[in-house]
């Protein structure tokens, strides 16, 4: 379905008496909110072709209705969300479970609701029926060359429909490790590992970029190939200027410093791309900024300040992806409440007075050091979140006109009750 604008300058208009009271606090505050406003208009977060149905565990999958039944219904639902909030205009697919048939027509089709296509994600985690050799013990870390062949051909076949989408980046998530102590070389793993994806990255468009995703654990549960950070640069390093570490938040183990993460791989040139959720403890694929949204201000903190150093453009030079799942909510809801998190994150971060906060490092004045944080923090940013998507044609209050407008229920009425989406 399509959201006439209409509805969208109807509801805004109610809304805006109480926001622009709201608004012109905080920009009576707020010296430089002008150029931050600007910021969270250019900033884009790609929404995963995986996230628009209801996820599963392994005790249970209880889809809602109205689930996307094929990838152009996945992009019209995407499609959806970026006219409410005009923040989310980007897709990321993951192939096969979303396999473009006619690439001109999906990429036409996109274009009509302002979306492109950001990193494609190949799967070598899960076997496919009629697949000729298993993934049971890796793919491209396999002790048989048939196996790692076939994953090696299948990221190309990524890669190829990529191009066609005009998509730019190759996401490589590998499941690959083991599970019990003496099941793995580990340097013969991480060699084979190694040159697989050197074959993959030899397969890149020149203007590609691949990323190197990391995940401490699962579903390997005594090591993972790609199992942290270090590992991750150290294939991006050896693979050469094309490849870069992706950081997927719920990927590390607890209490790990990621924004301290972040920065480092910032200096070194080597941060690509980013997927966001958040967790209590795992992987748990939770809505961006529902457990630890300190933690998300601290690391995008850091992603601004290490991205400033080096002349980066935050909208455009880092692949900025949400990787969640939603057991018991909405999808789409969750994903609207993701973005604005992330929005909300970011403004805050660019708050910071970042002059005084290296005065007060300079002088070891630590008290100073977290209040000049901690104010940027306790921000109310909201109210420039929402003039953002006011001035970009989105909606002040997303999530409540998705509800007032009733578009689950449509979507129900247009797909059925029983439909279930593509994707974990
Ligand atoms: C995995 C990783 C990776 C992968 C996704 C598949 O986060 O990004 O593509 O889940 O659903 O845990
Ligand atoms: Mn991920
Ligand atoms: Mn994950």
């Amino acid at each position: 379905m399509q959201l006439e604008a209409y509805k969208i300058a109807d509801h805004n208009q109610k809304a805006l008496e109480a926001h622009q009271r709201k608004l012109s606090y905080w920009t009576d505050e707020i010296a430089n909110a002008e150029p931050i406003i600007q910021k969270l208009i250019d900033f884009q977060i790609a929404i995963p072709s995986w996230a628009l149905g209801t996820g599963g565990t392994r005790f249970g999958r209880f889809p809602g209705g109205g689930e996307p039944r094929s990838l152009e219904e996945k992009i019209a639902d995407v499609g959806l969300l970026h006219a409410l909030n005009q923040s989310s205009g980007a897709i990321s697919l993951h192939i096969p479970w979303d396999i473009p048939t006619d690439g001109e027509a999906i990429k036409s089709l996109a274009a009509s609701f302002g979306l492109r296509f950001d990193a494609m994600n190949s799967n070598t985690f899960q076997d496919q029926p009629n697949q000729e050799h298993s993934y049971k013990f890796g793919s491209l870390q396999h002790v048989d060359r048939a196996v790692r062949q076939q994953a090696i051909d299948h990221n190309i076949d990524v890669i190829k429909h990529g191009v066609a989408l005009g998509s730019n980046s190759l996401t490589v998530w590998l499941s690959d490790g083991s599970c019990f102590p003496g099941q793995l070389n580990f340097r013969k793993a991480f060699e084979r590992t190694q040159e697989s994806l050197q074959e993959i990255y030899t397969a890149l468009p020149d203007d590609w970029k691949v990323f190197v995703e990391y995940k401490a654990f699962e579903p390997n549960f005594y090591s993972m190939t790609v199992g942290d950070w270090g590992s991750s640069l150290l294939f991006a390093t050896k693979l050469g200027p094309k490849a870069y570490t992706l950081v997927d938040l719920g990927h590390h183990l607890p209490n790990a410093n990621i924004e301290q993460i972040v920065s480092l791989l910032l200096m070194e040139g080597k941060l690509g791309g980013f997927h966001f959720n958040d967790s209590k403890y795992g992987d748990d694929d939770l809505t961006v900024g529902s457990i630890r949204p300190y933690q998300l201000f601290l690391i995008f903190n850091e992603l601004i300040e290490g991205m400033d150093a080096k002349g980066m453009n935050h909208a455009t030079d880092l692949g900025w992806m949400i990787d969640a799942s939603h057991n018991v909510k909405d999808p789409l809801e969750d994903l609207l409440q993701s973005v604005e998190a992330i929005q909300l994150a970011y403004a805050q971060a660019l708050l910071v007075d970042r002059s005084a906060l290296e005065e007060a490092r300079d002088a070891n004045d630590v008290v100073r050091a977290q209040e000049i944080l901690q104010e940027a923090y306790r921000t109310d940013v909201r109210p420039l979140v929402a003039e953002a998507r006011r001035r970009a044609g989105g909606a002040l209050h997303p999530l409540a006109l998705f509800r007032q407008l009733n578009i689950r229920q449509q979507l129900i009425g247009e797909r059925g009750l029983k439909t279930i989406a593509t994707g974990l």
